[in-house]
């Protein structure tokens, strides 16, 4: 996060928020105060202004997000070998889960909260992708994630797909939510595989979100728990200021 700083210190980031802001909307400074609540003559600092910002963003992307366009897809021959490991603890720390016991539990503007095993999961029609996973510490990495396509799994549990939000909380602690159009995207799937085996623990067994239309974040690894909200439910890193739309 930026330090709390003097006026005269941002100075030039805000010149460039408000370049960044004119170029994306043509909004000015003045406009970004009415919309946002901050005023920076009153002394807020960029760090205000930049997450207010990026909440406005949150709404503008959502607006322009095709649902129909899809994120690109790419021979065997370009899966990214080895493949790189990321959380926000070391390899060694990635949870033992065991497959025998653990349920994905589901709640919120759901008809059927039963919980779902790893054989009903299973049970469901399949789907596998070779797309490239972006992470916003840059680097990014292309592999192959087979499982259920999550809008199949919406409509099995009779989801309000008219709510805004899918929220997502792992084993790990870690948590995201992705908003109801990307839910509902073909390429959005719950994998179970990574290159055709089981997903290994250290990529997210025993279930995972890929999202090939948003940066890795926004992929948790480890799925305890799923829910279909109206509350802005953010995230791990969306709390601390990552932008919670983050499309690639
Ligand atoms: N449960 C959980 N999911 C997570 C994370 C995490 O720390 N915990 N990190 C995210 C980030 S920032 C990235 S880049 C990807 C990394 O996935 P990978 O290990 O399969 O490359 O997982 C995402 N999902
Ligand atoms: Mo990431």
């Amino acid at each position: 996060m930026t330090p709390k700083l003097k006026a005269a210190d941002f100075q030039p980031q805000l010149r460039r928020l408000e370049r960044r802001l004119f170029l994306r909307s043509g909004l000015s400074l003045g406009a970004l105060t009415l919309l946002t609540g901050c005023n920076l003559q009153d002394g807020d600092t960029v760090d205000r202004v930049l997450w207010a910002m990026s909440r406005f963003n949150d709404r503008v992307q959502a607006a322009l997000f095709n649902s129909n366009a899809l994120a690109p897809t790419y021979a065997a021959s370009d899966i990214t070998k080895p493949y790189p490991f990321n959380a926000f603890y070391g390899e060694d720390d990635a949870p033992e889960i065991d497959a025998a016991t653990w349920k994905l539990d589901i709640s919120g503007a759901v008809q059927d909260r039963t919980p779902w095993d790893l054989a009903r999961l299973r049970a469901l029609p399949q789907e596998s992708q070779i797309t490239r996973h972006i992470c916003i510490e840059g680097w990014s990495a292309i592999g192959q994630w087979s499982g259920v396509p999550l809008h199949a799994l919406l409509k099995q549990i009779g989801a309000d797909t008219r709510a805004r939000y899918v929220g997502f909380k792992c084993a790990d602690r870690y948590y995201s939510s992705i908003d109801m159009a990307t839910a509902l995207h073909p390429q959005t799937v719950l994998a179970l595989d990574f290159l055709g085996q089981q997903l290994p623990t250290e990529f997210g067994f025993p279930l995972r979100l890929r999202v090939p239309t948003k940066l890795g974040f926004k992929s948790p690894k480890h799925i305890a728990a799923m829910f279909v909200t109206n509350d802005y439910p953010g995230g791990y890193w969306e709390d601390q200021g990552y932008n919670w739309f983050s499309g690639s």
